[in-house]
């Protein structure tokens, strides 16, 4: 049995102070995933599933590379990205309805302006409680942290992140007005909120140790702050985090006249992001909930049909009878295996072209390498 539908969208949010980078990362992306080398070395094809979309992230990704022009700001518009995770079509091989094992992701591009400027009307207050309402499907938010200015604040980082901070939180808080009117909290919110160090090719000295011992040492209040505002949102804000996963982003490398699209740190991880780390987690927490717990129903629906599809078609060995029935006996397939077991598994899903279950072995084996790189911090909670 493949996990539903719902189980194979992921969905990703995106913030950051205008200028900080989200456009360019966005295109980059999607600029990446079309190029021949990442073509030629995937199992699967990313593609935007509208057609303006499209045009305009490849657009954008091809005036970097070929004419060192980043993408024009885009100011007050909120936007949703859809894209297709799909098998790519291989040669002598038939059957198989291939929609029935896609993956989405959905990227949500927030307006950084949002987080500098009041709402000058009524109406845009409302809009703005309205397309934060539209981020609440994410699992997954990321929120940036400019190293350009960080830089620009070298041996005053403090200033720069408490200010960044202090937005974060004013914002949410006036939000949380609009969204939540009589206080009622919310089962489903994005739970799990990174920093991205974006355009950290400035700073290539900053490991993302150092990345998140700079950010805890200068801000840990008003990171507490942020915490305090963001989990009032959530039913069971115990099943919350924020501030204990970090990720290094450089889009590309940026020099007067000229970008190199071909160095990029971070970018491709957003799919596996999206797709993968939250879902132990979640297993963890449904875990140490009662088993009637609405919450923990929710967080098991989003992620057991994945982790149990992983689990039934790896036939890794240990205690797997898993999920969604059994909770107090939930065991997660990936992290109680070593990475030898998981490349074992995902090599062999591979040449059994299981194509579902060989991404998203990929993705978590992207993960832990990328913790190796010293380019992601996951949790170890
Ligand atoms: N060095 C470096 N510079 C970057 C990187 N990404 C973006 N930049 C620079 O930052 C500028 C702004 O990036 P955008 O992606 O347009 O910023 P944004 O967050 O979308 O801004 P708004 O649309 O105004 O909210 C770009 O024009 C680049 O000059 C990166 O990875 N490395
Ligand atoms: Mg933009």
């Amino acid at each position: 049995m493949k996990p539903s539908k719902v189980a194979r969208e992921q969905q990703i949010a995106v913030f950051g102070e205008s200028g900080s980078g989200k456009t360019v990362l966005l295109s980059s992306f999607y600029g990446a995933a079309q190029q021949p080398a990442f073509v030629q070395d995937s199992m699967y094809k990313i593609t935007a599933d509208d057609t303006a979309q499209r045009n305009r992230l490849h657009q954008n990704f091809l005036g970097m590379r070929n004419s060192g022009v980043a993408p024009e700001s885009t100011r007050f518009a909120a936007t949703r990205y859809v894209f297709s995770i799909t098998r790519r079509p291989m040669t002598g091989r038939k059957g198989k309805n291939p929609a029935a094992e896609e993956l989405r992701l959905v990227w949500h591009d927030y307006p950084g302006e949002w987080f500098e400027e009041d709402p000058s009307t009524a109406e845009e207050l409302v809009r703005r409680g309205e397309t934060f309402q539209t981020l609440i499907g994410s699992d997954v938010a990321v929120l940036l942290v400019d190293a350009q200015r960080l830089v620009d604040n070298t041996g005053e980082e403090e200033r720069y992140l408490k200010a960044l901070l202090t937005n974060y939180i004013a914002h949410v808080s006036k939000v949380r007005g609009e969204l939540l009117p009589d206080g009622k909290r919310l089962a489903r919110f994005p739970r799990v909120w990174l920093f991205g160090l974006s355009k950290a090719d400035l700073l290539p000295e900053m490991d993302v140790t150092r990345f998140r011992d700079l950010v805890v040492e200068k801000a840990g209040q008003e990171m507490t702050l942020l915490h305090e505002e963001l989990s009032a949102f959530v039913e069971e804000p115990e099943a919350f985090s924020l501030g204990e996963d970090f990720v290094l982003l450089s889009s590309a490398h940026f020099e007067p006249g000229k970008i190199d699209v071909d160095q990029q740190v971070g970018v491709k991880l957003m799919l596996p992001i999206a797709a993968m780390l939250p879902f132990s987690r979640y297993v963890r927490w449904a875990g140490a909930m009662r088993r009637s717990n609405k919450v923990a129903k929710e967080l098991l629906d989003r992620s057991g049909p994945v982790l149990a599809f992983i689990a039934t078609k790896v036939k890794l060995p240990g205690p797997l009878k898993l999920i969604t029935v059994a909770l107090p006996f939930l065991v997660d397939p990936l992290l109680d295996h070593s990475r030898d077991k998981l490349e074992d598994a995902y090599n062999t899903a591979k040449a059994r072209h299981e194509f579902l279950t060989a991404v998203l072995l990929g993705f978590r084996l992207e993960l832990k390498q990328a913790v190796d790189d010293k380019v992601l911090i996951e949790s170890p909670k």
